[in-house]
């Protein structure tokens, strides 16, 4: 049997692959990612896809890298000196990393590097291609430089399991929407199945992103598109707890971090560890040091920052400006209160091994993080693993990741200058027994919270959407199921079609005037009532006036405002008016109070029931009022008897002894079917689902919870359901000539059909 082989693409591979006296080194990379990875791709026929940081010199290097790393279960993604520049260094780091991270204003949109950032993307889709993918692999992609790459598999493989993580913030709509190419970005996302991010806050930008630039729909964390649920999760990543908490507990950092400590004997050690960046408020730290360095001068001599800056694009404008800035701001703080004894501040611009790193996390008293923006922030969970048997202070930016995890670190917003000062003030005089507390509060966090739970969380929750998308599929109206109702259709004698209006038959239209029917619409309904023993039923909230202006001259029965108006069986109106309307004044009282608070919204009032739409409200404007009016109407609904309905941008309150489920059955026990259709896609078609008999054929417009026994997609998928069956019923007469577009396009099925 076939085992599922997990793929991990990330822009680099886990391993640094070094040039030295005409010798290529191999070093495997120790970061959080390579390790929590590590148990996966290194076990069975799975593989890691990458880039290998290294351009070769000629294809035979190539090959030999190439060789090397399949040992590793490593594929290497080769980019040039120009694709490099373009997708690498130009749109992902001169667009999304700024824009990610709240510096619009740093990004420099150039067409020629989107252009390259999609070939490079697409280079990436052709690698993963030539691995001999089948679909039931999964497929697990890495951060902002692959952000196109989950359609681009997609495409090739419509049924794999794929999963995409940001490890960068994901900004607010109002930010992304600066990007030129913003919805290809998030179209190329769409691709994946599960997309996770480090913050609820993330999630929400990315959902809000998706419902106000390309208008899609969101159902909690869920959307749909492409006849797919794609769910997006909150999984904040972990470290690799173990690993740090052995290395700080070793005797070898152990002494270590004493001769650093010793080293700098009577100083308070205050570290900070960042790669070169401005999202990491390194100028912001050195503000804040210098302050406290005035507010208490009796610190002179008693503390010191240890701060390790790694380097980074520092051949970037920006980057380079950073440094000159942290060379001159050191410079200065040193020189004005430094003294022959003590420096305050020991600054390197280097990067060092894990080891040193380690000693460090235990000889510090404070561990500093001012990030501005940070997806997640991995040092201080570091510092915070390496605290089991030593004491410190963990001061966190509120607008790193990391903080909505690790509460019991002294937060802080790093603009403000004072509240650092301060909180390292505190930290500094913190009582064994808090800190302590504190620390292995976040201990435990840190330990459960691990990266391999975290690889664990994402996988699990990536097979638990594949088997709820394949549940979804059984339940979706496919050529097969189509057939077998055609089937029992074409067995039946008297038959009968409930077929709702607004969102069903038509689509939505800002006006709902305008949503009339066409004529292609009275063909379809007319084939389909035409046949001896079928029955078609409007059933809809409309007036039953409006309903008459459309259909009086025709066949069909109506029901109206939910069942309060029928022609059925005679063909004229009557009304169920034994029912009270005094609730309509209290109602209609707190409707008008939105109606005229939100610019867009407007009331409609029909004999039994009152609705307020809001179509054309600014769009989650709308959403907010509509809670807010739910809210508001709660307690008349109970005085009253009154049921709610929270439709398609419409709120819905109607006696509730009405219903469509009341309406149907009653022509149900009368008519005396042996074939039932129901179709429709809003709350109130529920009730109508509900009360048919079991054998009923119930069929859901759009995706969404439902008591109907199948669904569509769209609206034009219930017109083309519904326009087979006037088409394709067997008929006693010989078959009708296609005459709508849709109608070819289902003669076209048929065709395809018979093909297969
Ligand atoms: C992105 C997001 C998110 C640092 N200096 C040295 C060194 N390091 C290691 C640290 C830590 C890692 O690098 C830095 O991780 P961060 O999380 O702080 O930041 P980014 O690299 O910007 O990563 C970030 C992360 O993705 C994960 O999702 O947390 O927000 O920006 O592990 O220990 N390691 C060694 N020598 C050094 O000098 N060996």
């Amino acid at each position: 049997m076939y085992k599922k082989r997990t793929i991990i693409v990330s822009n680099r591979l886990p391993i640094r692959i070094e040039r030295k006296n005409n010798e290529l080194i191999f070093i495997p990379s120790e970061g959080g990612l390579a390790t929590g990875l590590g148990s996966v791709y290194k076990s069975d026929a799975n593989i890691w896809i990458g880039w290998p940081g290294i351009i070769p010199l000629n294809k035979e290097e190539e090959e030999i890298i190439t060789q090397q790393l399949a040992e590793h279960n490593l594929i290497p993604v080769f980019l040039t000196e120009n694709e490099l520049k373009g997708y690498y260094e130009g749109f992902s780091n001169e667009v999304l990393w700024p824009v990610f991270h709240y510096r619009p204003s740093y990004a420099e949109y150039r067409t020629t590097d989107w252009e390259t950032y999609q070939s490079v993307n697409l280079k990436f889709c052709h690698v993963v291609e030539q691995q001999q993918v089948q679909e039931k692999d999964e497929v697990w992609i890495h951060d902002y430089q692959l952000m196109l790459l989950p359609q681009l598999v997609r495409k090739s493989y419509p049924r794999i399991a794929i999963g995409y993580f940001q490890h960068i913030p994901f900004p607010n709509d109002e930010i992304f929407r600066s990007i030129p190419w913003r919805n290809e970005l998030l179209n190329g996302l769409l691709g994946a199945d599960l997309i996770g991010f480090h913050t609820f806050n993330d999630t929400q930008h990315f959902l809000n992103s998706c419902a106000h630039i390309l208008g899609l729909s969101v159902q909690n964390n869920c959307l749909h598109t492409d006849g797919r649920s794609i769910f997006t999760e909150v999984y904040p990543m972990g470290i690799d707890f173990e690993k740090f908490s052995q290395l700080a507990n070793s005797e070898s950092i152990q002494a270590r971090a004493k001769c650093i400590k010793d080293h700098y004997k009577n100083q308070k050690i205050i570290l900070s560890i960042d790669r070169l960046d401005y999202s990491k408020g390194i100028i912001e730290r050195l503000l804040a040091y210098e302050n406290l360095l005035v507010t208490y001068p009796e610190l002179k001599e008693q503390v010191l920052l240890y701060m390790i800056v790694v380097p980074s694009r520092d051949h970037v404008a920006q980057y380079k400006q950073l440094l000159d800035e942290i060379d001159r701001t050191v410079g200065h703080i040193n020189a004005v209160y430094g003294t022959n004894e003590w420096t305050p501040i020991a600054y390197f611009y280097n990067s060092f091994p894990l080891e040193e790193l380690s000693s460090l996390y235990v000889a510090a008293d404070i561990c500093l993080i001012t990030s501005l923006r940070d997806g997640m922030n991995l040092v201080c969970k570091e510092y915070i693993a390496c605290k089991e048997n030593t004491d410190g202070v963990l001061i966190l930016s509120e607008l790193a990741g990391a903080a909505k995890e690790l509460t019991q670190a002294i937060q802080i917003n790093p603009n403000a200058t004072d509240q650092v000062t301060e909180a390292i003030h505190t930290a500094l005089y913190m009582p064994i027994i808090e800190q302590r507390k504190r620390l292995d509060d976040s201990i435990a966090i840190v330990k459960k919270f691990n990266v391999r739970h975290w690889v664990r969380l994402f996988f699990n929750r990536l097979r638990e959407i594949k088997i709820f998308q394949q549940n979804e599929m059984a339940r979706k109206i496919n050529m097969h199921t189509r057939e077998s109702i055609l089937d029992q259709y074409n067995r039946a004698s008297r038959r009968l079609f409930f077929l709702d209006y607004d969102g069903t038959l038509i689509g939505f239209q800002n006006d709902p005037a305008a949503a009339i029917p066409n004529q292609s619409l009275y063909e379809t309904l007319n084939l389909l009532q035409e046949n001896d023993g079928s029955q078609v039923v409007i059933i809809s909230g409309r007036p039953h006036e409006t309903l008459d202006s459309w259909f009086s001259n025709e066949q069909y029965y109506l029901v109206a405002e939910h069942g309060a108006w029928s022609n059925y069986p005679t063909h004229k109106w009557h009304s169920n008016n034994v029912l009270s309307t005094r609730w309509k004044i209290p109602v209609k009282h707190i409707m008008a109070k939105y109606a005229n608070n939100t610019a867009g919204s407007v009331i409609e009032e029909k004999s039994y029931s009152l609705a307020w739409h809001y179509r054309k409200a600014q769009p989650g404007l709308g959403q907010l009022r509509a809670s807010e009016l739910v809210e508001s109407l709660r307690y008349l609904l109970q005085q009253h008897g009154l049921q709610l309905l929270m439709g398609d941008k419409v709120i819905e309150v109607k006696n509730s002894e009405l219903n469509k489920g009341k309406a149907a059955l009653h022509i149900v026990n009368n008519y005396k079917p042996d074939f039932i259709f129901a179709i429709g896609d809003d709350a109130t078609d529920e009730d109508m689902f509900l009360e048919l008999p079991a054998e009923a054929i119930t069929i859901k417009v759009g995706n969404k919870k439902s008591a109907a026994q199948f669904y569509v997609d769209t609206q034009q998928e219930a017109i083309q359901l519904i326009e087979y069956f006037a088409y394709n019923r067997k008929l006693l007469s010989p078959p009708l000539q296609p005459q709508s577009e849709n109608e070819e396009i289902i003669q076209e099925e048929n065709n395809e059909m018979q093909v297969e």
